[in-house]
Order: structure tokens, then sequence, then C-alpha cells
């Protein structure tokens, strides 16, 4: 909690990130508002999954989280459309950082397969006693995803460049969920590169500054601003 922090001026403010904190999308929309958005500029809500509020529940009926209410009335309900529109705030030397045109279409493909083939893996290695297959089985399909991770990592330092992009921030939440079910196959595994990457961004302060634990929300608390 950070009541002591003076309060957000209000022209600052934008809106509200609805978010809940072990969820890789809102960590990826968390980083990107932690990057490009002046300190305190959002009202951030931690939602518990099973008891989402009715005020989330009233702007996005399909309630996954993160959530963006802007306060122009605009609601963001997919992770990666919050992240873009944090970066538009930004600045031109952000967005040719994060977002460079020329690699735009491999960025964004790197994600969809992310968020498509590799998550489909990533859920049922972690629950793999509720599926069909083994653990085994799921794990040897995210790891041609980790493959091509560590293949882009022997040509830069991040996924595209070196520097940190918008690819790195979305995708290594879930790298993160993929190396927890088994660490100790994660840190033996073939991947150097790959966890050296992932080690670095746990231990950034960026990621430790997302991180921070806050109670559920419930109307009337003290806000809650974010970014710090
Ligand atoms: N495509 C969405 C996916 C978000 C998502 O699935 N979030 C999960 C939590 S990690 C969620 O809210 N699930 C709804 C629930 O469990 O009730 C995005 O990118 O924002």
């Amino acid at each position: 909690m950070s009541d002591s922090k003076p309060s957000a001026p209000s022209n600052l403010q934008l809106g509200i990130l609805y978010s809940f904190r072990r969820c890789p999308y809102a960590m990826r929309a968390r980083l990107a508002c932690a990057l490009f958005l002046p300190t305190q500029s959002l009202e951030l809500r931690e939602v518990v999954l099973k008891n989402k509020p009715q005020e989330l529940l009233t702007i996005s009926p399909k309630a996954t989280v993160p959530v963006l209410q802007l306060n122009n009335g605009k609601v963001i309900e997919e992770s990666r459309d919050i992240m873009l529109w944090t970066l538009e705030q930004s600045s031109n030397e952000f967005i040719s950082q994060y977002l460079p045109l020329h690699l735009q279409l491999e960025i964004d493909e790197l994600i969809d397969e992310n968020d498509g083939s590799f998550k489909w893996a990533l859920d049922r290695y972690k629950y793999a006693d509720r599926h069909e297959e083994s653990e085994e089985y799921y794990r040897k399909l995210g790891e041609s995803f980790l493959e091509k991770l560590e293949s882009l990592l022997e040509k830069n330092h991040y996924l595209f460049t070196e520097e940190l992009s918008l690819a790195d921030i979305s995708i290594f939440p879930f790298v993160r969920q993929f190396a927890h079910v088994n660490k100790k196959w994660f840190e033996q595994s073939n991947y150097p590169r790959l966890i050296a990457w992932l080690n670095a961004l746990l231990e950034s302060e960026l990621f430790n500054s997302i991180m921070e634990k806050y109670q559920p929300w419930n109307a009337g608390d003290v806000k809650i601003y974010f970014p710090k």
C-alpha cells in the first residue's frame, strides 16, 4: 500500500487498471504502464478472479484481466491493446525502441505464438493431471517455443534487438510460469541464453516494481496509484 505517497494530480490520472498480480497478461500490461505512463497516472484495482467486482463486470462482461477503463469512457479489454495504448501515450523514442517499424510484424507474430500454441502447452504442462497426456508431453510441445526464443537470443541480448522491446515484456511473464512448473528442469535445460534473459528480467527493478502486493479492491478503499 502506498497511501504515504502523494496522490496523483487530477490532470495526470488517466483511468483505472483492473489487474491481478499473478496473471501474466496483467503483468505485461503493468510492465507497459510502468514503462510508458507517467508516475501515478492510473488507479490500480487488484481483482480476485473468483470474486470479480461488479464495477469490472459492468464495463467488461467478458471479465478477464487486465482491463483499462479510461477517464474518457473507453474500455480496453485485451492486454496487448493496453500495451499499445500506453506506448502511444509515450514518446517517439520509446516507440522506436519498443516497437520498431521494421520489426512490428515479427514482434506481433512472436506474441501471437506465445499467446496461442505456447500458452496452450503451458496451461497443460502446469496442470497435466487434468489433461490426457503427461507433463513431459506438454513440456515438449512448449519447448519448441523455448527453442525459438533461445535462437533469437543467440543473435541479440533481447529477443529482437540489443534493447528491451514489446516482445520481451509481453512474453517473459509466460516463460516465467513455464520455468516455475519444474524449476529444476528449467535450470538444467539446454537454453542458457533464455535462462539468463529470464533471470535478468525477473531481477530487474522494473519487474519488482510491478509485483508489489495489494489487497483486493473494494469500493470506497483508499486509491492505489500506479505506476509508482
Ligand atoms: N486475451 C486476454 C486474456 C486475459 C486472461 O485470460 N486473463 C485471465 C487471468 S491470467 C483471466 O482473467 N481469466 C478469467 C478468469 O479466470 O475468470 C488478454 O490478453 O488480456
